[in-house]
């Protein structure tokens, strides 16, 4: 984790029995540099999840040599805290080509726990026999894996969805589980769509449905607060991060605006949102980190996630995150 002391000096002044006013030294208070969280390794698409008073940090693993040609990411990471600022590396949690049928590629990804399993939902590129992205699933009985194929074949292809003729319409699963168990997957690049899942997690239950958000580019993540339903998304390109409310899981769904701006130094961005200790938190990837050792910077293929806080407005709409170098703060 980078650890940049930053000084800000404050110099106090104080009155000696009103003969004089003495300059005394400045407290000096240290905040830490803590955006972007690590620089050891690139890291982007985060998908957090709360278990057990722990966060538990999943990410892609950018790997490009430099920001020229596209990205190349081969497994996934996983990262764990009990107070948002130290976090402990666990290395990776599974690569793509885990997935038999699967050729690599490992983009955008969710962790959902349900009754002691954890769910890894996570987009791959499938072999020729099924040509383009698709979503598979992966389990765990722990949250640092290892993780292993739950299906055998891919939950998704991209074959089963005609509305765009791209290949990589079918990727970013974010998973979101109701108050009753009912599961349902979001997904999709540029037309946004939604599926139920079957209660044993790895089926689809019924047809997948289409939804209507302005601007919809990819990175879906649904979220619920009180009453309210969240869909941020990641909106236009170069992408900012937009979201939509909802009293329901099934909408409609109102826009609302921008959440986030474009990130520093990449087009993608790719959002994660948890309430954790009382706190709400918004995760995402920019290209932040500088050269290093001679070795080039962070870019659109070489991106690091980033965190700072969220806030609701009185009314349930969220307030524009706030980007800082700072992040979060012991
Ligand atoms: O990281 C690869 C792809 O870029 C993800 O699947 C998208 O969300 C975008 O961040």
């Amino acid at each position: 984790m980078r650890q940049i002391s930053l000084a800000l000096a404050m110099v106090a002044l104080t009155g000696c029995s009103g003969e004089s006013e003495v300059n005394t030294p400045a407290p000096t208070t240290a905040l830490e540099a803590n955006n972007p969280l690590f620089t050891d390794v690139f890291t982007a698409d985060p998908a957090a999840l709360v278990h057990n008073d722990t966060v538990y940090l999943y990410t892609g693993h950018d790997e490009a040599p430099n920001n020229d040609v596209f990205f190349q990411m081969h497994d996934w990471l996983v990262f764990s805290s009990t107070d948002m600022v130290n976090w402990e590396a666990h290395g990776p949690i599974m690569k793509a080509t885990d997935f038999a049928w699967a050729k690599g590629d490992a983009w955008a990804a969710h962790m959902v726990e349900k009754d002691g399993t954890f769910y890894f939902y996570t987009t791959v590129r499938h072999k020729d026999d099924k040509p383009g992205f698709a979503i598979g699933v992966a389990t765990s009985d722990s949250p640092t894996g290892p993780f292993k194929d739950a299906i055998g074949k891919a939950l998704i292809t991209d074959d089963m969805t005609k509305h765009t003729p791209n290949d990589w319409d079918d990727i970013d699963p974010a998973i979101f589980i109701e108050e009753n168990g009912d599961t349902y997957m979001f997904f999709g690049n540029l037309v946004p769509k939604y599926v139920k899942l079957k209660d044993n997690m790895i089926e689809l239950d019924g047809e997948i449905k289409v939804l209507d958000l302005p601007n919809y580019t990819e990175a879906s993540w649904v979220h619920k607060k009180g009453d309210n339903y969240y869909l941020s998304y990641a909106c236009e390109f170069p992408e900012k991060i937009c979201y939509a409310m909802s009293k329901s899981i099934h909408g409609p769904w109102e826009y609302k605006g921008i959440l986030n701006e474009i990130a520093g130094n990449t087009e993608t961005n790719h959002q994660s949102i948890i309430e954790f200790k009382g706190k709400d938190y918004f995760i995402y990837h920019t290209g932040a980190v500088p050269p290093i050792d001679g070795k080039p910077s962070g870019g659109r293929f070489r991106r690091s996630v980033a965190i700072d806080p969220l806030y609701y407005n009185e009314d349930g709409t969220l307030k524009r995150v706030v980007m800082t170098t700072e992040g979060i703060q012991p």
